[in-house]
C-alpha cells in the first residue's frame, strides 16, 4: 500500500455535511422522501419476494471482515435443561420452552453501517468529532438511521454476469463505466436516489470453497474502485444506499488511490450514502436475468441499537 493519506486523496471530494443541518445524522437517506417509497412500490408488479441476508453462526463458520469473529450462538435453555431437572418453570401447566444467545460483531453478517462506523481526519459524517465513539457512539449510531429505514427503489447490476463469468476475481475492479455498461446491457435504467445492490459473485466463494479459498493469501475483495467521476456519480444522483455480496462494498485497496477503503471515506464519511454490506444476490441475479426485469421494491430495516456502530439486517427485494 502506498503512503498517500486518505485526507489527501479525498480533499476536493463533494460532501453533503450541513444539507440537512448541523445535527443531521441521517445522512443521505433523506433522500428517501414518501415519494421515493412509491416509486420502489411502482417497481413491484410479481409480488415475489427475495430475502438477501446470509445465514447468521453456522458451524463451518461466516464470512466477516480480518480479524472479526464468526457468530457465536448458544443454547441458554433448551429441552435437555428439562430432563436434567437444571431448570424448573417458575409455574406448573406442562409448558416448556427453549431460550438462545448469539455472541457477534454488528458488521459479522449481511448488515448496514452507522455513518459513523469509519472516519478520517478525527471528525465523523457531517463534523461530528470521533471522540463521541468512544464507549459507544454519540454521534451517527445506527440508531437515526434504523429510525428512518431503508426503501426505495432497487436496482440490481450484476457485473459478474456482464463479464460472463460466475465470480469477480480477488482485487478486480469496477469503474462508472462498468457500471453504466452493465446497467445499459440489462435494459435498465439508474435513476436519482435509485439504491443500487452490485453482484459480484465474490461471497459465494466462502460457502462453495470454504474459508482458505475466500481469505487467500492477501484479503483483496472485488468491487467498485475510487474514481473522482464515481464519487461525483453517487453526489449528483443523490444515491442514499448501495449495497453488495462483498464484505467491505468495494475494492478492498483502490487501485486508482493504493489507499485502504477510500469510498468508505468519499461516501459514507463525506455524503453519508448507507453501506449495505455482505448480501447474497443470486437467488434475485438468476431471476433478474430469467425475466429482464432488473428493478425492484427494496425494504432495509436496521435494528435501534442504541449507540451501535451498524445493525445486522435482512434486507428483502419485491419484485
Ligand atoms: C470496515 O469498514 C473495516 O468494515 P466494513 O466492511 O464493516 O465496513
Amino acid at each position: 500500500m502506498s503512503e498517500r493519506d486518505i485526507t489527501e486523496v479525498l480533499a476536493d471530494a463533494p460532501s453533503n455535511w450541513g444539507k440537512w443541518g448541523d445535527d443531521d445524522e441521517t445522512g443521505a437517506l433523506n433522500y428517501l422522501t414518501e415519494a421515493e417509497v412509491l416509486r420502489g412500490v411502482q417497481a413491484v408488479e410479481h409480488g415475489r419476494t427475495f430475502t438477501l441476508g446470509l445465514p447468521i453462526g453456522r458451524r463451518e463458520g461466516d464470512p466477516v471482515w480480518p480479524g472479526r469473529s464468526a457468530a457465536d450462538h448458544y443454547m441458554e435453555l433448551d429441552k435437555g435443561h428439562f430432563e436434567s431437572g437444571k431448570f424448573e418453570m417458575p409455574a406448573a401447566g406442562g409448558l416448556e420452552y427453549a431460550d438462545d444467545v448469539i455472541y457477534m460483531f454488528l458488521q459479522g453478517t449481511t448488515q448496514f453501517d452507522a455513518l459513523g462506523h469509519v472516519w478520517y481526519d478525527d471528525q465523523l459524517y457531517n463534523g461530528f468529532d470521533a471522540g463521541t465513539t468512544k464507549g459507544g457512539m454519540g454521534r451517527c449510531s445506527i440508531e437515526p438511521m434504523a429510525d428512518h429505514g431503508v426503501v426505495g427503489r432497487g436496482v440490481l447490476l450484476d457485473v459478474a454476469r456482464h463479464r460472463g463469468r460466475e465470480r469477480l476475481d480477488r482485487g478486480e475492479r469496477i469503474t462508472l463505466d462498468d457500471l453504466e455498461a452493465c446497467a445499459d446491457e440489462q435494459g435498465v435504467d439508474l435513476r436519482p436516489r435509485d439504491i443500487p445492490l452490485i453482484r459480484t459473485g465474490w461471497i459465494e466463494l466462502f460457502y462453495e470453497e470454504g474459508e482458505e479459498a475466500f481469505y487467500g493469501d492477501e484479503f483483496d475483495e472485488p468491487g467498485i474502485t475510487y474514481s473522482d467521476d464515481l464519487v461525483e456519480w453517487f453526489h449528483e444522483m443523490e444515491i442514499p444506499a448501495f449495497g453488495t455480496d462483498t464484505i467491505a462494498n468495494e475494492q478492498t485497496v483502490s487501485d486508482e488511490t493504493e489507499t485502504l477503503l477510500p469510498l468508505h471515506g468519499a461516501l459514507l464519511r463525506d455524503q453519508g450514502v448507507a453501506f449495505n454490506e455482505i448480501n447474497r444476490l443470486d437467488e434475485l441475479a438468476d431471476d433478474c436475468a430469467e425475466d429482464g426485469k432488473y428493478d425492484f421494491l427494496y425494504v432495509g430495516s436496521p435494528l435501534k441499537i442504541v449507540g451501535g456502530t451498524g445493525s445486522p439486517v435482512n434486507p428483502i427485494a419485491i419484485k
